[in-house]
């Protein structure tokens, strides 16, 4: 395997558990502001998280659990005016230190850093998201801890289309051998995968969890700490955390 060029991660469900209390409880709030008695639930959000991105999101959930409501003329405007305010919500909410970082994480990108190796974030995400959960869990500096940030409507296509990965690499002027790619859900395994990444770290959560992750090189339930080691599907737990030699070992 070629050496480790860069690791590049996912944000939503990968960095943090930010689906079911940081995005769906600010979707709620702006639905609420805008009058709309639309309540996502924990459950119905699992099912609307088959959609990537929050505007197009919304258009799914109308169109398929919500067929009723009286759409307005100009549909673009009146979602892009919704999410808008969701995100603002999301800032909130990350403000308030609703989501800290999943285990593990902190603890690797540091030791990336260290070692001088690149750090990047290929995510559907708004970009203003990803610098409110890093602002409020790494400390305002922490943006530059990486090389590349590639979020939200850069690219025409979001996960699991390959648009944000190979938005990334390039920008990296890396390949997809040269990285090792870090996901949460089925999606962003296709999207990294169908980029060339070869090397792809699942830690599932309770929305991924089941999920096809046949394309994965492992699949655990958290990057772990000393005291908390990463368990894998099977129940068996690893011997060490995931760390810069086990990534080498992938
Ligand atoms: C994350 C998403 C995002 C967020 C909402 O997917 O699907 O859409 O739920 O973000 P991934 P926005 O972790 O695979 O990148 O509302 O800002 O679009
Ligand atoms: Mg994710």
């Amino acid at each position: 395997m070629p050496a480790i060029k860069a690791l590049v991660f996912d944000v939503d469900g990968t960095l943090a558990d930010t689906e079911r209390d940081g995005h769906r409880v600010a979707f709620n709030r702006a639905f609420n502001d805008a009058g709309l008695d639309w309540d996502w639930s924990v459950e119905l959000y699992g099912r609307l998280l088959s959609v990537t991105g929050g505007k197009e999101r919304i258009k799914f959930y109308l169109d398929q659990f919500n067929t009723a409501f009286d759409a307005p003329e100009d549909l673009d405007g009146f979602v892009a005016a919704l999410h808008a305010s969701k995100t603002e919500h999301y800032k909130n909410l990350m403000a308030e230190g609703s989501v800290p970082l999943r285990p593990g994480v902190e603890r690797l990108l540091r030791e990336a850093l260290a070692a001088n190796v690149p750090l990047a974030i290929a995510t559907t995400t708004t970009p203003d998201n990803v610098t409110a959960l890093l602002e409020n869990t790494l400390g305002r500096e922490s943006i530059d801890w990486f090389a590349e940030i590639g979020a939200g409507d850069i690219v025409p296509a979001k996960k699991p289309a390959p648009d944000i990965y190979t938005w990334v690499l390039q920008r990296l002027g890396l390949t997809g051998e040269q990285v090792v790619a870090f996901e949460d859900s089925g999606h962003g395994v296709t999207s990294a995968a169908d980029a060339g990444i070869d090397r792809i770290l699942v830690t599932t959560n309770d929305y991924t969890r089941g999920q096809d992750f046949s394309r994965a090189t492992l699949v655990i339930d958290q990057l772990g700490e000393p005291d908390q080691l990463p368990v894998r599907a099977d129940g068996q737990s690893l011997e060490r955390c995931i760390d810069l030699d086990m990534l080498a070992r992938l």
